[in-house]
C-alpha cells in the first residue's frame, strides 16, 4: 500500500481485476496446458503525488522476456502521429547534423526513423532485443538496454562502447512511463541526459480518458502508472525540472497527453489550464475514481450478454487485436474460445501463438475473409477506424464489428 513514486503509505485502491496473466505472455502452443502464471491486478489512487498505479510488481525480466512480442511499426496512424511528432521537433528546435535525439523505448526504430531521414543523429534505448535488432537493421542506432540513472550517467561520461560522451537536444519518451518502476530514477536520468535549452518530450494515455471512457483495458502489469498533468507536475518538480506544455491526442491509444519537460522555466497557458482543468473535476482527488469499479462490471456484463445473445443465435465471432489491452479485455470478461474463436494481428512474431489465459489462436489479418466469422470484437479498439477502414472487404461481405469501450456496440 505505499507508493512507489512519493513514499505516501495510504495509497487508495478504487478497482480490482483480479487474477489475470501477464497481457504480452502470449502461448507457444506446444506449452499449452504448461503453468501460466496469475497476478492480482489491483488498481489505486495515490492521494501524496496524485498518480494511479497499480498494486502488483511483476519483475521486469518476467514482464520484458527476450521475445517480448509488441512492435510499434504495425499502426499507420501511430506511424503518422510519430511521424508529425518527429518532424514538429525537428523544425520547432532547428535540429540539424549537429543534434542529437534520444528516445527511451524507442522499439523498432518506429520513431527515430524520421529525424534518420531528416540527417538528425539519434540513439534509441530500449530493452527488447529483436526490435533493437530490427531498429539496427533499418538504420536507426539503437542499444539495447533497460534506461536509468545509471545508464544515463554512463552515457553523459562516455562510459558506453564507443559512443562517447553524449547529451541530448530532445529526449522522447513515448508510452515508456507507464512501464518503469522506478519512475523517479528514469525521471532523474533524463534530466542528466538532457543538455542545457533541451526539450523533454512524454507521450502516455491520459487517465481521464481511461475513466471517462472505460477503457480498463489499458490496465495490466506491464502499467505501473496511469498518467495525469498533475502527477507530472509534481514528478517534475520533485527532479528539478520545469513541466511547460502540454497538447491532447484524443484519437491516439484512447486518449494521450504529450508533456513538454526543459532545466528552463517556460510555461505556456495550455499546461495552466490543463492544469486547473484537471483540477475543476476533481482529477486529483480520490472521488474521481470511486464509481469506477461498479461502470467496469457494467460493461462486463453488458459484452458478455452481447456474445452469449450472439451466440446463441448460432453467429460465430473472432477478434481482431492480441493486443495487451485485449488479454485484460479477454480474461476479465471471461471471454473463451466458446465465445471468440480465434484472433487476427497483423504482427508475425504473434501468429502462431495463443491469446494468454484464454487460448484463442492467433491468426494473419487474412483469416477474417478466409473464415468470415458473423462478428469481429475489435479488441485494438484505439485503431478501430484504421482496422475497419483496411477489413472493408470483410465488411462488404456482411461481416460487423462489435466495439468494446466506451461501451459494446455493434457497428458495421
Ligand atoms: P496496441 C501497446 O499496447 C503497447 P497494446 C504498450 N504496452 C503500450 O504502452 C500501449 O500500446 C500504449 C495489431 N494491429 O498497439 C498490432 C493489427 O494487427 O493497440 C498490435 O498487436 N492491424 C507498450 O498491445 C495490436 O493490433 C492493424 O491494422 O494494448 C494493437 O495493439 C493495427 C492498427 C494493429 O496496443
Amino acid at each position: 500500500m505505499r507508493c512507489r513514486i512519493c513514499g505516501h503509505d495510504g495509497v487508495q485502491p478504487f478497482l480490482d481485476l483480479g487474477k489475470t496473466p501477464l497481457s504480452d505472455g502470449l502461448v507457444r502452443p506446444e506449452n499449452l496446458g504448461g503453468p501460466e502464471p496469475r497476478y492480482p491486478l489491483e488498481v489505486a489512487f495515490c492521494p501524496g503525488c496524485k498518480i494511479v498505479h497499480i498494486l502488483e510488481d511483476v519483475a521486469q525480466e518476467i514482464l520484458f522476456p527476450e521475445d517480448y512480442p509488441y512492435f510499434s511499426s504495425f499502426s499507420e496512424h501511430l506511424l503518422a502521429h510519430s511521424r508529425r511528432h518527429a518532424l514538429g521537433l525537428v523544425e520547432g528546435r532547428g535540429l540539424g547534423a549537429g543534434s542529437l535525439v534520444v528516445e527511451l523505448a524507442s522499439n523498432d526504430g518506429y520513431l527515430l526513423q524520421n529525424f534518420v531521414e531528416a540527417g538528425v543523429p539519434v540513439l534509441g534505448i530500449d530493452p527488447a532485443p529483436a526490435q533493437v535488432a530490427q531498429a539496427n537493421a533499418n538504420g536507426v542506432r539503437s542499444i539495447c538496454e533497460f534506461f536509468g540513472v545509471e545508464l544515463a550517467e554512463r552515457l553523459v561520461a562516455g562510459d558506453y562502447g564507443d559512443l562517447g560522451p553524449l547529451q541530448a537536444d530532445a529526449i522522447v519518451a513515448n508510452n515508456v512511463c507507464a512501464h518503469v518502476p522506478d519512475l523517479n530514477g528514469f525521471v532523474a536520468g533524463m534530466k542528466l541526459l538532457l543538455k542545457p535549452g533541451g526539450v523533454i518530450t512524454v507521450e502516455n494515455p491520459w487517465v481521464r480518458d481511461l475513466i471517462d471512457h472505460c477503457e480498463f483495458d489499458t490496465i495490466y502489469h506491464e502499467h505501473l502508472y496511469y498518467h495525469s498533468c498533475a502527477g507530472w507536475a509534481r514528478l517534475a518538480e520533485r527532479h528539478g525540472l520545469h513541466l511547460n506544455h502540454v497538447e491532447y491526442f484524443p484519437d491516439l491509444h484512447g486518449g494521450t497527453l504529450r508533456w513538454h519537460l526543459a532545466h528552463e522555466p517556460a510555461r505556456t497557458p495550455a499546461l495552466d489550464a490543463a492544469l486547473a482543468d484537471e483540477q475543476s473535476i476533481g482529477l486529483d482527488t480520490f472521488a474521481y475514481y470511486e464509481g469506477f469499479a461498479k461502470r467496469v462490471e457494467q460493461l462486463k456484463a453488458d459484452l458478455l450478454g452481447l456474445l452469449r445473445g450472439l451466440r446463441a443465435e448460432g453467429a460465430t465471432i473472432a477478434a481482431y487485436g492480441a493486443a495487451a489491452k485485449g488479454s485484460t479485455m479477454l480474461n476479465y470478461v471471461g471471454i473463451g474460445t466458446d465465445l471468440v474463436d480465434f484472433v487476427v494481428d497483423r504482427n508475425p512474431h504473434k501468429q502462431g501463438l495463443l491469446m494468454p489465459g484464454t487460448h484463442q489462436p492467433i491468426l494473419d489479418v487474412d483469416a477474417l475473409l478466409e473464415r468470415r466469422p458473423d462478428y469481429t470484437l475489435i479488441l485494438a479498439w484505439n485503431f478501430k477506424d484504421e482496422i475497419m477502414r483496411q477489413q472493408s472487404a470483410y465488411d462488404d461481405a456482411g461481416g460487423r464489428f462489435i466495439v468494446p469501450v466506451p461501451r459494446p456496440e455493434v457497428v458495421s
